[in-house]
């Protein structure tokens, strides 16, 4: 069943193995149409986690700002969301909208995410649903202000996190992953996708 961290909801192991096999093809077919990059911030730093999306939106980070973008830096517009991961959407979110964005961060051995919010949305009372694949992840999560105190939690491939209500602006991020923690990616590596509403 499910576990509380922080007010974030975890359904650990939420995908059975074969379902994370058939999402990790789906999601390799989105990464060869819309290929992983490492987005810049407004100050200039490469982020560490690589980053794509699919569906209506992209979230983009360059030197101009962060914003929800409808194609790729490339210029192509996004794939569309595969059936799988809306499917987790579908179970979970328990909203009547769909999501617009599925959001791609890859990380190799040495990428993190600092803590932050997501507050890019147009309606925060909309949930976002992450699913993790592929290597163990630190996941930290802290209060809606920051500085306060943090709890943190392992996730592992095929667990699925439920972010809503007063949750959906705690600060957030991944302080480590744990290489060889996992067989899905021959070559090691995370993937979290998040599912958000986004206008
Ligand atoms: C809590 N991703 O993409 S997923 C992100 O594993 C992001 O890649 C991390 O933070 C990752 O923005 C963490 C869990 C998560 C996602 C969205 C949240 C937790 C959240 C939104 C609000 C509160
Ligand atoms: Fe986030």
């Amino acid at each position: 069943g499910a576990i509380d961290v922080g007010g974030v909801t975890v359904w650990p192991g939420w995908l059975s193995p074969e379902a994370q096999i058939a999402m990790a093809a789906d999601i390799r077919a989105v990464v060869a149409s819309a290929p992983l990059y490492a987005p810049e911030t407004p100050c200039g730093r490469k982020m560490s986690v690589r980053m794509t999306a699919a569906g209506d939106y992209g979230w983009i980070s360059d030197r101009r700002g962060y914003r929800y973008e409808s194609r790729h830096p490339s210029g192509v517009a996004w794939p569309t969301i595969p059936a799988s991961v809306l499917a987790v959407w579908e179970g979970l979110a328990g909203v009547a909208r769909a999501p617009q964005c599925c959001l791609v961060n890859w990380y190799d051995e040495a990428a993190r995410m600092g803590l932050h919010q997501d507050r890019d949305e147009a309606d925060l009372t909309m949930p976002v649903v992450s699913i993790s694949l592929g290597d163990d992840a630190l996941f930290r999560v802290g209060g809606v202000v920051r500085g306060g105190k943090t709890q943190s939690i392992w996730l592992r491939s095929g667990d699925v996190a439920v972010l809503g209500g007063p949750a959906r602006l705690a600060y957030h991020g991944i302080d480590r992953v744990r290489p060889g923690s996992s067989t899905l990616f021959p070559r090691g590596g995370r993937i979290n996708l998040t599912l958000r509403v986004v206008d």
